[in-house]
């Protein structure tokens, strides 16, 4: 509701939404922003900037939501006005010569109005163009400064404001969320030595080894040029046709078509920093090192049968999710993890550490966390804020360092590139969202949509007229480690590179079976949207080499033999061991059932004591109940109050919801029995292997749908909570443990 919405402390200046009681910032009102002093505008609790918009801040507020104050602009109780600040007294008629006359060139409002709104699309990102974002802070546990200088991780307990963004790959900006992809994982970290961006996905590899093949794999990934079709979609013959022809894809491939690319919600998926990079401390010396974000939601994905019904239900589904988890004040969280080896460790690895197909298996080097990643206020403007943010892997900070990964070097150029097409100009970093805490001084000057008025003669260095000023840095500034290179110019790989299977191999066996089956499926869906037969065969061929089974299933689904395997290109392809962290059965989450969406299918005569307590359990522990009826308006119930229905059934389908609970009540029961929408969505609700308690009566119910009562393997069905009312408290106690972990996989007959 709005007042619980308004008493949140993390929005505090919203005020237009809340009503005029809690306007607080009228028009023209300017935040002090002068000064933002060097090292103190991240916010720990002993930190404020005048940046931060003043105050002492809370502990886990923002730095950046202050410093934005100086741009929001507030509407309530304000006279409408011109662009020029002009108060308009009609914004409902042009001005006419006459009547019925002719519109006047002079009316400039009239032509103010409309010039803008012909203008108020800019080019949607190249990829990534679909993606969702929030604000919220980095918080280092304890310092790594033996290892890097680094801002964010320069005192114990330190926060660090950040910026994060999800997003799908193929897709433009108004697609589906839960389409089959890859997930952009994007941090900007505004730290006090500047901006740093940690620009990720969620899978730890990626298709090419190469920035040289960038944009042949994306106008592969692309509609179709001809046609423009398929939207955000992988299946169709110009992708498969181009990675069938890179067999250093294959890895990825596999990733792909696991349960990673359908995650459940942004806030429960990993991040990768991808690329090995580098740590360097104030001595100088220097590490290499991974990064990982692990979410305290645990990994959750959704069921493929279930991805394709969200994406009508809700296209929005996992934007959603996400602003919905903040407003509800269940600020996501991830852990951050960094494996940290040394140059000698790296070449002591079974594979080449630049090769970004390759990851390190944590048995190799351990995942350490130093911290971790809480996003608590969404934006205030998607435009402003989601669609400017512009992420740049060239953005780091003294403490960080690329390695020489070729994928990661053409990296560096293409994200600064692509927002000056993208943003309208060199400016772009003047835009409130992308502008660092940490002041900017330098000599760069004008260009298109200058903000800052720099002052004085002097745009040039080494000067005397202006004292030297901006001097250098010097030893606190940014410099770039000194690697020794040495070699001829070349346009090759280094051997290991071309070990494309091994890391597959090891990925495929370190799945569970019902993991396994869903990559089969997978392979099967998008193959057989391919059209044509040869690029269907050479995907099998490839995956011959990674397990024949696998190979052998997939061939079976497409009806053909299995092709001979594609050439193996090295010697001795490296043997691993199996890694139980490449499984997303690895990180059932610490949050209980919170933010979980419950259905509570309602009908007249239900058992509105039983339902009302269930309803409480469930709000008690952070979950989100919904009665979902026939029709909105009353129920009558047998027992306690009348109960109003939230949502319908043919309005909010069953995929949409985590769990569902029908409670016990004849005549209920009876109406919901004869309803074939509820035997769908107990259905859907079984088959997308989430728990279901049925209590009493709504046996029937349950009954009329045939749902199997144990798993296909015979075992008890624990995610299945049913039996007599008495059982209340402790079906109930099992339901929620089903809920709070993952889903009952076994379901799915292997
Ligand atoms: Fe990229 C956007 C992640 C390879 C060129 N990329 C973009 C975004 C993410 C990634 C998360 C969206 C950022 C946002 O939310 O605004 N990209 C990756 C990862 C890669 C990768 C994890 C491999 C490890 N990308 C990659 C290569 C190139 C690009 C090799 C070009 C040589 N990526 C871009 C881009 C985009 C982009 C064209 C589009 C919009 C933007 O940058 O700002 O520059």
């Amino acid at each position: 509701s709005n007042a619980t919405a308004a008493a949140m402390p993390d929005n505090p200046n919203k005020s237009g939404e809340f009503g005029l009681q809690h306007a607080v910032a009228p028009v023209g009102t300017a935040v002090e922003s002068s000064d933002p002093d060097v090292g103190s505008s991240t916010v720990t609790e002993a930190h404020v900037s005048a940046k931060t918009g003043g105050g002492s801040p809370v502990p886990g507020t923002n730095a950046l939501a202050g410093s934005l104050d100086r741009v929001r602009a507030d509407d309530s109780d304000q006279v409408l006005t011109s662009d020029q600040g002009v108060p308009v007294a009609d914004n409902q008629n042009s001005l006419k010569a006459g009547l019925r006359g002719p519109t006047l060139m002079e009316d400039f409002l009239l032509r103010e109005k409309i010039t803008h709104f012909d203008h108020e699309r800019i080019p949607e990102r190249v990829v990534h163009a679909r993606g969702s974002a929030a604000h919220g802070y980095f918080e280092c546990y304890k310092t790594l400064a033996d290892l890097t200088c680094a801002a964010p991780f320069s005192e114990d307990g330190k926060r660090t404001p950040v910026f994060a963004r999800f997003s799908t790959v193929a897709g433009g900006a108004g697609s589906a969320d839960t389409v089959r992809d890859v997930r952009g994982f994007a941090v900007k970290f505004y730290t006090d030595q500047g901006n740093w961006d940690l620009v990720g996905n969620n899978m730890p590899v990626f298709f090419i080894q190469d920035a040289m093949k960038f944009p042949d794999l994306v106008h592969a990934l692309k509609p179709e040029p001809h046609l423009g079709m398929p939207q955000a979609s992988s299946a169709h013959d110009t992708f498969w046709d181009f990675v069938s022809l890179m067999p250093e894809s294959t890895h990825m491939l596999l990733w792909q078509m696991s349960d990673r690319a359908i995650p459940r919600s942004y806030r429960m998926m990993q991040g990768f920093g991808v690329h090995t990079f580098r740590l360097i401390n104030a001595e100088g010396k220097s590490v290499f090192c991974k990064f990982h974000w692990t979410p305290k939601a645990g990994t959750h994905s959704l069921i493929w049968d279930e991805a394709v019904k969200i994406a009508g239900a809700d296209p929005d589904y996992h934007r959603r999710d996400l602003w919905e988890a903040i407003e509800a004040g269940a600020a996501p969280e991830w852990e951050l993890g960094l494996q940290v080896f040394s140059e000698d460790e790296a070449d002591g690895l079974p594979f080449d550490v630049l090769d970004p197909t390759k990851i390190v298996p944590e048995e190799l080097v351990p995942l350490v966390p130093v911290g971790r990643m809480v996003l608590n206020r969404n934006p205030d403007n998607f435009f402003s804020e989601t669609e400017q943010v512009a992420f740049c892997t060239a953005h780091i900070v003294p403490g960080i360092d690329f390695t020489n990964d070729p994928l990661l070097q053409g990296r560096i150029h293409s994200y600064l590139d692509t927002q000056i097409s993208r943003l309208g100009g060199a400016n772009f970093h003047e835009i409130p969202i992308n502008s660092p805490l940490r002041a900017v001084h330098n000599n760069q000057r004008d260009g298109m949509h200058r903000q800052a008025i720099n002052r004085g003669r002097v745009a040039y260095e080494p000067n005397s007229l202006g004292g030297g000023c901006p001097f250098q840095a010097g030893a606190s500034g940014f410099r770039s480690f000194p690697q020794t290179v040495d070699g001829d110019k070349i346009r090759a790989k280094p051997e290991q590179f071309a070990d494309h299977y091994s890391q597959a191999k090891l990925f495929w066996k370190s799945q569970t079976l019902a993991e396994q089956l869903h990559i089969v499926n997978a392979f099967r869906f998008e193959l057989t949207r391919v059209q044509t037969p040869a690029i269907r065969q050479r995907v099998v061929s490839l995956l011959v080499n990674v397990d024949p089974m696998l190979a052998q299933q997939v061939a079976e689904g497409l009806g053909f033999a299995v092709p001979e395997a594609a050439p193996v290109l090295v010697d001795a392809p490296t043997e691993y061991s199996d890694s139980p962290s490449l499984s997303l059965s690895a990180y059932p989450g610490e949050t209980g059932i919170a933010t979980k969406r419950v259905a509570l299918l309602v009908a007249d005569g239900v058992d509105g004591a039983a339902l009302t307590d269930i309803y409480e359990h469930l709000l008690q522990k952070g979950a989100v109940p919904r009665l979902v009826g026939q029709t909105l308006g009353a129920v009558s119930c047998s027992k306690g109050k009348l109960l109003q229905v939230e949502i319908t059934l043919s309005a909010a389908p069953s995929a949409l919801y985590d769990a569902v609970v029908i409670v016990d009540g004849e005549a209920a029961s009876t109406l919901l029995a004869a309803d074939p929408l509820v035997a769908d969505f107990l259905r859907d609700q079984y088959r997308h292997c989430k728990p279901i308690l049925a209590l009493g009566t709504a046996m029937m119910v349950i009954d009329k749908a045939e749902l199997p009562e144990r798993l296909p393997n015979g075992d008890d069905d624990f995610s299945l909570a049913v039996g007599d009312v008495e059982l209340l408290d402790e079906l109930l106690q099992q339901f929620t443990e089903a809920l709070a972990g993952q889903r009952e996989l076994g379901r799915e007959a292997l």
